[in-house]
């Protein structure tokens, strides 16, 4: 009665087992049901069951890191810290996030919508797609998730209760200490980058005592800045689009962090996707035309988040921080705006400097982005890759410098052109 992997035979009569889920199904009948491994990611089993009435998907956390295989063990756990999230985020943003169905603690498993006809993020803007509800979509997302489990919102006895659950995710969180902060700056046998030629830059990383101490200093933050509960993850991979709509989907790295972390790798895989489009075949409309747009997405998810955190605090600051007793009482709205103009501008101090860590670790760590490594060409990769090597250096080790978004983009189009 304890954890069994399934496969994609096993999952039939797993889904068609559960009440629930088989009346979704439109049938109770494992014979009446299809079904197929799909999971692309580093760590899960993600299967597409289909009845006759509709479909959906199961998760399951592997009791290892698929990525590397069993030498890795990892805690099935990590599938109750991603039911919680998904939880949590549901009551704010239900309409960012798949529907969910059924959680199984002992088979770490999770039945959730199967979202049809949308597709991975990372994969349509490898192929030069753009979509223009992103921004706003995610922009929001942010906001809403991050200002509402933040102590500008909750109650502070339940952020607290809150903070201890998650705080339990720590193999996930190790995961992000090891790969994003320190391994890409030493020799760690589990690094790899895919071409010689980015040898030097590579290795110039691990003589770099201003870009590994920035990386300390960053990683200082994700372990002791529990400002709000982190998707933790939030990769183009980890988002499901169609032209309309947009989908958030495996929060497993949920825990109480810095609110820059998520925007910051978000903008990390943006920026990445700009560098790698030199290196796929050409588009209708140009991939130089799709970089731009890569950018221009990035500025509008930091001013979408920016703005939307600004109306959440001015309206809904409900916490103990920036209480509105404290400014009311002395008629001082303007000292309050004041807070939070200085807060926001440290969130992104910190998404600057998270972005340029996400860049590095997907060029020279363990795990990388199909952008890149879908580039044919090795001379074209090498070329792509270490643009966006020299960007995530330069985030890292200047990220006071840069006072806006826009600094941001400007350093990559200056990269590019070089
Ligand atoms: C060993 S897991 C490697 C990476 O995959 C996940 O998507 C996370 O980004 C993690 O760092
Ligand atoms: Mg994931």
């Amino acid at each position: 009665r304890g954890y069994h992997a399934l496969d994609a035979e096993s999952v039939k009569a797993y889904a068609a087992g559960i009440e629930e889920i088989a009346g979704r199904l439109g049938t109770s009948d494992p014979g009446a049901l299809r079904a197929r491994e799909v999971g692309d990611g580093n760590l899960n089993l993600v299967f597409i069951v289909e009845g006759p009435a509709s479909a959906v998907v199961v998760k399951q956390a592997l009791p290892y890191v698929r990525l590397v295989g069993d030498s890795w063990p990892l805690p099935l756990k990590r599938a109750y810290f991603e039911w919680n999230a998904l939880v949590r985020q549901a009551a704010v943003q239900p309409e960012r996030l798949p529907a969910l169905h059924h959680f199984d603690p002992v088979n770490a498993l999770i039945v959730m919508e199967y979202l049809s006809p949308h597709v991975i993020l990372r994969k349509e803007l490898t192929a030069g797609k753009r979509f223009k509800h992103l921004a706003e979509h995610v922009g929001v997302f942010l906001a809403e998730t991050l200002f509402r489990s933040s102590d500008f919102f909750m109650d502070t006895a339940k952020k607290k209760a809150d903070v201890a659950l998650f705080a339990d995710n720590v193999a996930l969180c190790a995961i992000s200490e090891n790969l994003v902060f320190t391994e890409p700056y030493f020799d760690a046998p589990l690094n790899r980058w895919t071409t010689p030629q980015l040898d030097g830059l590579a290795l110039a990383l691990r003589a770099d005592r201003a870009v590994k101490v920035g990386a300390q200093e960053m990683l200082y933050r994700f372990t002791t800045k529990s400002e709000a509960l982190l998707h933790g993850d939030l990769h183009t991979g980890s988002i499901m689009v169609t032209a309309k709509d947009t989908r958030i989907i495996d929060p497993e790295f949920a825990f109480y962090g810095p609110m820059g972390f998520d925007i910051g790798a978000l903008l990390a895989n943006l920026y990445l996707s700009y560098f790698a489009q030199e290196g796929h075949a050409e588009t209708p409309d140009g991939r130089f035309a799709q970089g731009e747009w890569l950018l221009e997405t990035a500025e509008s998810i930091w001013s979408v988040f920016a703005e939307s955190f600004a109306r959440l605090w001015r309206e809904e600051r409900n916490g103990i921080l920036f209480s509105r007793r404290l400014f009311e009482d002395v008629g001082d709205e303007v000292g309050a705006t004041v807070g939070m103009h200085q807060f926001l501008q440290a969130v992104f101090c910190d998404v600057v400097g998270f972005a340029g860590a996400k860049m590095v670790r997907r060029l020279v760590g363990l795990a990388h982005v199909e952008d890149m490594e879908s580039i044919a060409d090795p001379d074209r990769r090498a070329v792509c890759e270490a643009r966006a090597l020299l960007m995530g250096r330069e985030l890292l080790v200047n990220r006071g410098v840069f006072g806006d978004i826009f600094g941001l983009s400007c350093l990559a189009r200056s990269i590019l052109r070089e």
